[in-house]
């Protein structure tokens, strides 16, 4: 089963979006095994977004992503990181597929409401730098024989 990172930004939290887009993956069938509130420190929003050091947004983007409480949560299930990113829509709003979360709740790249894992490799370095082991719960759902057809 795949794990992804997903994080609530502060701009969604700010805006009372939280419960939609947490009951959108529920809904989907995705299955919650880690969930926090939390204020992402400097130091931590530089490493998540160590990728784009140098580009004109870097320094933006930190000061955006740490200007307020984000919800972070691990999320798991068939082809979670590219269900997830499917659901989320493209990086801008504005190019963003109609029913997808960014064009649903969005208007601005900078301003985009949430975060996903782009590939199984960053799921893996995000859920470490946000979550601690004790922190993600493996549990059985009594639903998921009616989410998969193969036992799982
Ligand atoms: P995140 O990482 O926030 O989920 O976004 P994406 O994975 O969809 O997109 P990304 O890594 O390319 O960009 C990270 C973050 O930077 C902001 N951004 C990006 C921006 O403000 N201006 C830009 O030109 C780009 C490319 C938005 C998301």
């Amino acid at each position: 089963m795949e794990r992804t990172f997903v994080m609530v930004k502060p701009d969604g939290v700010q805006r009372g979006l939280v419960g939609e887009i947490i009951s959108r993956f529920e809904k989907r069938g995705l299955k919650i095994v880690g969930l926090k509130m939390m204020q992402v420190t400097r130091e931590l929003a530089e490493a998540h977004y160590g990728e784009h050091r140098g580009k004109p947004f870097f320094a933006p983007l930190v000061e955006y992503i740490t200007s307020g409480p984000v919800v972070a949560m691990v999320l798991e299930g068939k082809n979670a990181v590219s269900v997830v990113r499917e659901m989320m829509g493209a990086t801008d709003p504005q190019k963003a597929a109609p029913g997808t979360i960014r064009a649903a709740y969005g208007l601005d790249i900078g301003r985009n409401v949430i975060h996903g894992s782009d590939g199984e490799e960053s799921a893996r370095r995000e859920i470490a730098l946000f979550f601690g082991e004790g922190e993600l719960l493996s549990y059985r759902r009594d639903i998921d024989r009616w989410l998969y057809e193969e036992e799982r």
